[in-house]
């Protein structure tokens, strides 16, 4: 029976504007690079001053690196069950299937838009706008290879070029889009790539850490977040009371002058590799300090809870709202657990960075801490208390067996002939190389595959058609020419190349036009010299 109260309370909420939300990540800033934080030397005046007026969560958990946290923070899904299963090389794709936070919000009445690094997919399929934003400004690396005046950024579907430091493009962006009335309520996700490398902080504020004494690279890493904070201190004035703003980090620190006495960094499943800030500032909520473990894949939840927007019901949704600890002092679920997994070839039990964590116990590796009594990690008890590190352990392959089951670590397959992706880009970095071929990442525009071998990529053919074929490769003078094949399905092409510049630079050649079938397909690169090297292949649909 609905009471009359009841009724009323509905009513008021109905017709209580939703909030607008605001949800800042950064990119490799540790727990520990925040002055609120106890750094004793970093700038953070506007974080610092936004962690005071929020609910902050002492123990927030992230993945060990960048795309497995982005994938769960967009789904509430552990990034294994979402096609995530690297940074690069393909694996940084979220399939197609999954449903983001920002298509449940834009389904209950917000427009919805992101600032900055998507890195969940760089093919059009995945693109940003097809994943429930309304408006994006993105790039879909890992990282950029120039942070000023960065030029792999696309607005809208359309590449674009920007003058500035990319943390001043984005947030201020972000802050115009934000002061435009959209007229609904809005889902702003702001996603900086400082402090991860290139190491580019502006002059004034490297010099400031350099000065104090800090390494090249913590200077830069410190002057990055600087440099962010102010940035994030424009952003934020832009926001009205209507507003919950979340900040976040996407995985453990990497600068090493101040570490908070936590162990470990990014890519480790100690707490200096996992643990983020979390502040979460609204109308209502706190300030406090929380105790209680939560993680990336509680945002997805709590963020519909707090807007009324459903949660999907098809599939696993991992996370647990939060919500209760922003409204009081609600006491830690003694259950909860979070898991920590990072492996750069394929996910296993035995990879390198492995663990479980509960509210007080955590289990790494083989080793147990108490992290009520060693928040450090540093003594291993786990044979005083082999029931409860065998207990988590089991825990953790249980988990392991549900969220890889059915799952293929490899790259998807690169659709070809898109109307909205023509040429289409093959990059070096999603080919599958074997015998004795050998990939080279320096950098996303720079990576290659040499000593071809047998260097191959998984193609879906959308249109039967003709398309031509162009490479970027790279052939030292001194070897002189070589014959380069590229076999796709049943068809083939071939023509000779002549030298580039050098071994490093590439050139870009038409190797000819070759007829496509509909359907998958394998594209294989062979070259008659093995020191061709392949930057990139274009497949331009001509028919
Ligand atoms: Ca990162």
């Amino acid at each position: 029976m609905i009471t009359r109260r009841a009724f009323a309370l509905g009513a008021l909420a109905q017709l209580r504007p939703k909030p607008n939300i605001l949800l800042i990540a950064t990119d490799d800033q540790g727990y520990w690079d925040l002055g609120i934080h106890g750094n004793p030397v970093i700038e953070t005046p506007a974080l610092d001053k936004l962690g005071a007026e929020s609910v902050r969560f002492r123990r927030f958990y992230v993945s060990p690196v960048c795309a497995p946290t982005r994938a769960s923070l967009m789904t509430g899904r552990h990034y294994l069950r979402t096609g995530v299963y690297n940074t690069r090389f393909g694996g940084d794709t979220m399939h197609s299937g999954e449903v983001t936070i920002a298509e449940v919000l834009k389904k209950a009445g917000y427009r919805t838009a992101l600032f900055g690094k998507w890195h969940l997919g760089r093919y059009a399929k995945y693109h940003p706008l097809r994943r429930g934003f309304d408006d994006a400004l993105h790039f879909s690396q890992g990282h950029l290879e120039r942070y000023t005046h960065p030029d792999q950024l696309n607005w809208n579907g359309a590449p674009v070029e920007a003058r500035g430091h990319i943390s001043d493009v984005i947030a201020d962006s972000a802050r115009s889009y934000l002061l435009a009335n959209h007229g609904q309520p809005s889902f702003c996700y702001v996603a900086f790539n400082a402090p991860h490398t290139p190491l580019y902080a502006p002059d004034t504020y490297a010099e400031k850490y350099l000065k104090k004494g800090l390494s090249y690279s913590d200077a830069h890493m410190y002057g990055m977040v600087s440099h962010m904070d102010a940035a994030i201190g424009r952003l934020l004035e832009a926001v009205d009371e209507n507003t919950i703003v979340l900040y976040m980090s996407d995985n453990g620190g990497v600068s090493k002058h101040f570490t908070a006495g936590l162990r470990g960094f990014k890519a480790s499943a100690f707490e200096g590799g996992v643990r983020s800030p979390l502040f979460v500032r609204g109308k209502g909520f706190g300030p406090r300090v929380v105790d209680a473990i939560a993680a990336h894949v509680d945002i997805f939840p709590t963020l519909c809870e707090l807007t009324g927007a459903e949660l999907p019901r098809d599939r696993k949704i991992d996370g647990v709202s939060f919500v209760k600890h922003l409204r009081s002092d609600a006491p830690a679920d003694p259950d909860r657990r979070v898991f920590h997994i990072w492996d750069r070839v394929a996910p296993s039990l035995k990879s390198n960075a492995l663990g479980i964590g509960g509210q007080r116990y955590k289990w790494v590796r083989g080793q147990l801490f108490d992290l009520d009594n060693d928040p450090g990690e540093k003594v291993d008890i786990a044979s005083k208390e082999p029931a409860i590190a065998a207990g988590l352990r089991n825990e953790l392959e249980a988990w392991f067996a549900d969220v890889t089951k059915g799952k293929v670590f490899e790259p998807v397959p690169i659709e070809v002939g898109r109307d909205d992706e023509n040429p289409v880009e093959i990059q070096a970095s999603w080919a599958t190389v074997s015998e004795g071929a050998a990939y080279t990442f320096l950098g996303y525009d720079w990576d290659s595959v040499e000593k071809l071998g047998a260097a191959k990529w998984k193609l879906e053919v959308l249109r039967g058609a003709a398309y031509e074929v162009r490479v970027a490769y790279a052939l030292a003078p001194e070897a002189g020419g070589a014959s380069l094949s590229l076999r796709i399905g049943g068809a083939s092409v071939e023509a000779r190349v002549k030298p580039s510049a050098g071994p490093n630079v590439f050139a870009v050649s038409s190797v000819g036009t070759v007829k496509l079938s509909k359907g998958a397909c394998v594209l294989e690169a062979r070259a008659t010299k093995a020191e061709v090297a392949i930057n990139r292949i274009w497949l331009h649909r001509v028919s």
